[in-house]
């Protein structure tokens, strides 16, 4: 059996949650492979919606197995609030959720370090979510992280010399800060993590390919995040990409069965950084409203513009996706005109792959195709989509040589249409 893959390809918020909870009933085993509770993977389902942060999506779908992977970094205080959450809705976890040991832990003071940095760097700051996922994986690329494997031999002396550590760069930054109380709570949400099963994933997920159970890897934040595609330094500290999820679990890159890419039909981000075809205009604002673009941990509002081909042919390429699958169309159903980047202009010369250098400069070119003016929310099959709509379907399927197996048009687990 092989691990089948789903990413997001563009800044996150694709919709990964509410895919992975449709794809979950085919397969034994959900696993996340990278990231943190910067995450906020949002399901709905029986008229309820949940956001989850650290948590596998496939914890809703009854018998299956949720597994941590060596390559998440986990907060274990966040992860507690989610996981009493989820209890308090009736999804008991401590049986089907799995933790790597190798997992790294988010400290009090990786917080207090995201802050700090991102205080350092002024104008130029991230945007980050301010969970400690930089300074985590800083310190574990560094050789100084701490593992959830840690929590079960002599913690408290590895904790006292990380936070020492940790608070010489908080005092060189001139940072103040409180954490006794944060870190009360930490210390006991350490321990309720204890109760979970912590497992040496990379053999567990291994042994589970040989017995024949079929495993789906989830991806977090999006493709053009990834530490060394993305849109650097405007990108979260993980590999976001399909490759993170041999490193993230511990598989062969021969195990990778199917890329599932999603995307939405039009574009959005979070955060500073360079987004060629964002719109400051009412459309723009339009997509917000409509499409309700705002950060599912933060609430931050999330910007908006048309979709941009140039990127998603270059995370195609470098997630080798072999299934696409496109979110909210809805969003546009009232549309009258719908617009696509396929190039950008730089100093008057068009370029269609994805440069190293995303900015201002970047003019996008666009070909405008005529909206489907249908409210789709209610469709049941493709035989349903109205002309301008199949149309755009294979416009995007031609330019981008993959096909579109899923289309989403709502929210709801129930909204959801495979094609052929
Ligand atoms: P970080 O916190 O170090 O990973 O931030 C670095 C950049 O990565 C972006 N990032 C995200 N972008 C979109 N969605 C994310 N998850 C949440 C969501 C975000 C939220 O699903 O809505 O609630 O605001 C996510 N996580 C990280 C981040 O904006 C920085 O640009
Ligand atoms: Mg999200």
């Amino acid at each position: 059996m092989k691990v089948d893959v789903l990413l997001g390809l563009q800044w996150g918020d694709e919709g990964k949650g509410k895919v992975v909870d449709v794809l979950t009933p085919n397969y034994d085993v959900v696993t996340r492979f990278q990231g943190g509770p910067n995450a906020g993977h949002t399901l709905e389902f029986d008229g309820q919606k949940y956001v989850l942060r650290s948590i596998p999506s496939g914890i809703f779908q009854g018998g299956k197995i949720n597994v941590i992977g060596n390559g998440v970094v986990l907060d274990p205080l966040l992860f507690k609030q989610e996981a009493e959450e989820l209890a308090k809705s009736g999804h008991d976890l401590t049986q089907r959720l799995y933790i790597s040991k190798k997992a790294h832990l988010i400290l009090p003071t990786h917080r207090m370090l995201d802050a700090a940095y991102e205080a350092a760097k002024g104008s130029a700051k991230i945007g980050t979510t301010g969970k400690g996922i930089g300074p985590t994986y800083t310190d574990k690329v560094s050789r100084n992280g701490l593992r959830v494997g840690d929590l079960l031999h002599d913690f408290n002396r590895k904790y006292a010399e990380a936070k020492a550590k940790h608070e010489k760069i908080l005092k060189s930054l001139n940072y103040v800060y409180d954490i006794a109380e944060l870190e009360a709570q930490w210390m006991e949400a350490a321990e309720y993590l204890k109760k979970f099963n912590l497992i040496d994933s990379e053999h567990v997920i291994n042994n589970y390919l040989k017995e024949g159970k079929s495993v789906l890897a989830e991806g977090a934040q999006g493709t053009l995040l990834d530490v060394d595609f993305g849109s650097y330094p405007f990108v979260t500290s993980s590999n976001t990409i399909c490759a993170g999820a041999c490193t993230g679990l511990g598989i062969a890159p021969s195990k990778i069965g199917n890329v599932y890419g999603i995307f939405k039909a039009y574009c959005t981000r979070v955060g500073s950084g360079p987004f060629p075809t964002e719109l400051f205009d009412e459309t723009g604002e339009t997509i917000r409203r409509i499409g309700h673009e705002f950060g599912a941990v933060t609430g931050r509002s999330r910007r908006c513009g048309w979709i941009d081909l140039v990127a998603l042919k270059y995370s195609i390429m470098i997630d080798g996706v072999t299934h696409l699958i496109m979110m909210k169309s809805d969003v546009l159903d009232s549309f009258d005109t719908i617009k696509a980047c396929v190039a950008y202009k730089i100093n008057g010369k068009e370029i269609t792959e994805f440069p190293f250098e995303i900015d201002e400069k970047i003019e996008p070119v666009y070909v405008e195709l005529p909206g489907w003016k249908t409210d789709m929310t209610g469709m049941q099959s493709e035989d349903e989509f109205p002309e301008e709509f199949n149309a755009y379907l294979d416009f995007l399927e031609t330019e981008l040589e993959v096909p579109i197996k899923i289309v989403s048009v709502g929210p709801d687990r129930e909204q959801t249409i495979i094609r052929y």
